[in-house]
């Protein structure tokens, strides 16, 4: 069975959500982070950047949550979760999951780095501002583009739409929006599926 190393209520609910989506069976063991355990060094073997989730299935070791919901799609080849076959929508979906790791959550990273998560002495005040900012800037674009679409890809759910709704709760979660009414409606709409509501309530239990 698959197994699924994570923390509830952090990067690693993309991973249980999108798991509850497909409908499979798994594992869920939890680590509780504010007491080191994903620096244990089992944790470390599988992660030596000691960060979750990660993703065991046989002999596969993944981590990266992008990776890891991508996988979990495509063990549902056609339920379109991961777009497949369609070398186009396979790279818009591409594309919106690069967004989400590599511009609208960094900022929201940066925010928590320098709050709580880096050690004391690493942490700089003075970055918070910008960071602000430049989510603010991420989101903008990420709203200019969605315009009415319902979900990311234009063309029905996807594992993109989980990054991007979990990271719009994330912002939510420290007070940075949406400020942009369609992607309040969008948050909104994805933040209410069932698949969601029973992950957190795994994740809790
Ligand atoms: N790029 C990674 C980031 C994973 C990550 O930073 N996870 C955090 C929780 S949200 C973590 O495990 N932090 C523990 C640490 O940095 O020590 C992903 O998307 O999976």
């Amino acid at each position: 069975m698959i197994k699924i190393y994570g923390c509830p209520r952090t990067r690693s609910t993309r991973a249980v959500w999108a798991a509850e989506e497909v409908g499979i069976e798994y594992e869920l063991i939890k680590l509780e982070l504010m007491q080191g355990e994903h620096r244990s060094p089992e944790f470390l073997a599988l992660n030596p950047g000691g960060k979750v989730p990660v993703l065991v299935d046989g002999d596969l070791v993944l981590s990266e949550s992008g990776a890891i919901v991508t996988y979990l799609g495509a063990l549902a080849p056609r339920s379109g979760l991961v777009p497949e076959g369609d070398r186009r929508r396979r790279a818009l979906y591409d594309k919106w999951c690069f967004f989400v790791i590599g511009e609208l959550e960094q900022p929201l990273w940066t925010l928590s780095k320098h709050s709580f998560a880096l050690p004391r002495e690493q942490r700089v005040e003075a970055v918070l501002d910008t960071a602000r900012w430049e989510f603010s800037r991420a989101a903008e674009a990420l709203s200019r583009e969605l315009g009415d679409r319902e979900y990311v890809t234009g063309d029905g759910f996807t594992m993109a739409d989980i990054l991007v709704a979990h990271t719009l709760a994330w912002a939510a979660a420290v007070k940075l929006g949406p400020e942009q009414d369609n992607l309040d409606r969008y948050a909104q709409r994805l933040l209410a599926r069932p698949a969601l509501a029973r992950a957190r309530a795994r994740e809790d239990a």
